[in-house]
């Protein structure tokens, strides 16, 4: 979404994503869309890597500045709180100008109300659902909701509120302050060049001096910016990112902004699937959508605890943070389809980012095996009367279990101690177990808990 103007348009893509809404839950396909999407960010590796990883005892903060959002739909702890705050009590407890701004502020109204009881703000909700969904696995992780104002000077006072609160924190040794390491802002202003709003460009550099990236989302229209302006992705500050949508062929979106020079990276935002403004799952696409995977990866890269990367965070923070943005960009998987028209000619790729992190800090032999590429090729015959034969594939020598998993998740028998490297048949007997008919799994498992899952029918 551009800047928030309440006119026709943005009513007309209101209803829109209600239509989607009432089509995908008609047709159940909520989890095959989000799936597509995350397999393409190889999220779920990353997470499987993460799992492994130390992790920091801090909470990354990931500012989402954005319409309100309907609280109640989410879990409590994701939520940010100002600690320094006293909640309802009149008075500006930690002295940064807003009076009991415990839970954020809205700089729509100047209130310290960010909660959308469910009537109108269509946009708030889906995008910190998106994040949410990014971060959960990684309970640190705390999303702040900034509602931002239609007016320039409302959009800069709400960075300027990230600003402070950050400095505040790495002037105090984190004593004070908020640990935000990434503002998400799925807006912005068309037709508008840099080189008249040199104030709001600047923020950008004060925000990165801090340690804080922010990721900007670009026009939903198939434009090149570099030609014809956008704010802000027009601004050269070099902690700015800035996200096209690509669609699950890698492809940028027809209706998508591009520039070779001021748009950065794609995320796969089209056709994602998030809580809407109505309580219930729907498609949200856009640039909008693509923005906060990008905003969610750097909160996961904040929480590795490696100590030197640790240290960077506190002591260098304006290096620190242009080390995620290089290696948010250097991780992608590049495009046909974004050559020559983004900077980084890719699509955001989240395993291969953290996997980039750990090579930074020379903690890749540590994490050898997190990085295996166990996985199951083939079995055959499937369905399966007397016996069948699995082909296991791995890179790298290792010992792995091979388990069968009944439709209900519980687990039928484990067989142990294979050692595999490269591709190695096994032949299982299911003569053996006395399986009634249905479907099961087989698991392959190595000993650092990545595994492979195959579905397996018994006749
Ligand atoms: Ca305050
Ligand atoms: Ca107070």
């Amino acid at each position: 979404m551009k800047l928030k103007n309440k006119n026709r348009k943005t009513e007309k893509q209101a209803i829109i994503f209600r239509l989607f809404l009432f089509c995908c839950t008609l047709f159940g396909v909520q989890e095959i869309i989000n799936a597509q999407n995350f397999e393409k960010i190889q999220f779920y590796e990353a997470l499987k890597v993460l799992e492994k990883v130390e992790k920091t005892p801090k909470s990354p903060v990931i500012a989402i500045i954005d319409g309100a959002v309907r609280k109640e739909l989410f879990s409590e702890t994701v939520f940010w709180t100002n600690i320094h705050e006293i909640p309802n009590n009149n008075i500006d407890d930690d002295g940064n100008g807003y009076v009991d701004d415990y839970e954020g502020w809205n700089f729509s109204n100047d209130t310290n109300d960010v909660i959308n009881n469910g009537l109108g703000d269509w946009h708030g909700t889906p995008v910190f659902s998106l994040v949410n969904r990014l971060v959960s696995s990684a309970q640190k992780i705390k999303l702040m909701n900034l509602v931002k104002g239609d007016k320039i000077d409302e959009v800069l006072e709400s960075l300027r509120y990230v600003l402070s609160m950050r400095k505040k924190y790495n002037e105090t040794g984190g004593k004070e302050g908020a640990f935000i390491v990434a503002v998400n802002c799925s807006w912005g202003k068309n037709m508008l060049w840099a080189a008249d709003f040199p104030e709001w460009c600047s923020i950008y550099n004060e925000l990165g001096e801090q340690g804080v990236l922010v990721v900007s989302s670009v026009p939903n229209n198939n434009i090149n910016v570099d030609e014809v302006g956008d704010m802000p992705s027009t601004c050269r500050s070099e902690y700015l990112l800035t996200v096209t949508n690509v669609n699950k062929l890698d492809e940028k979106v027809v209706e998508a902004a591009y520039g070779s020079y001021s748009v950065d990276i794609a995320a796969p935002g089209d056709r994602s699937v998030t809580l809407l403004n109505s309580g219930e799952y729907g498609v949200f696409g856009g640039t909008s959508a693509a923005a906060p995977y990008v905003s969610g990866t750097i909160g996961l890269l904040y929480t590795v605890f490696i100590e030197q990367f640790q240290n960077d965070i506190i002591e260098r923070p304006q290096e620190t943070a242009l080390l995620i943005k290089q290696l948010i960009l250097e991780g992608s998987d590049k495009s046909v389809s974004l050559e020559n028209i983004i900077t980084s000619e890719g699509r955001l790729n989240v395993f291969k980012s953290v996997k980039l992190l750990l090579d930074e800090y020379g903690e890749n032999e540590k994490y050898e095996a997190v990085f295996s590429d166990l996985n199951i090729q083939k079995i055959y015959p499937n369905p399966v009367k007397n016996n069948c034969k699995l082909l296991i594939e791995s890179d790298r020598s290792e010992e792995v279990s091979i388990s069968i998993i009944d439709i209900n998740g519980l687990i039928v028998e484990t067989f142990s101690d294979f050692t595999i490297k490269g591709i190695k048949e096994v032949l299982i007997n299911l003569a053996d177990f006395q399986l009634s008919r249905g479907i099961y799994f087989l698991q392959v498992r190595n000993e650092s808990n990545l595994y492979d899952t195959t579905k397996m029918i018994v006749k």
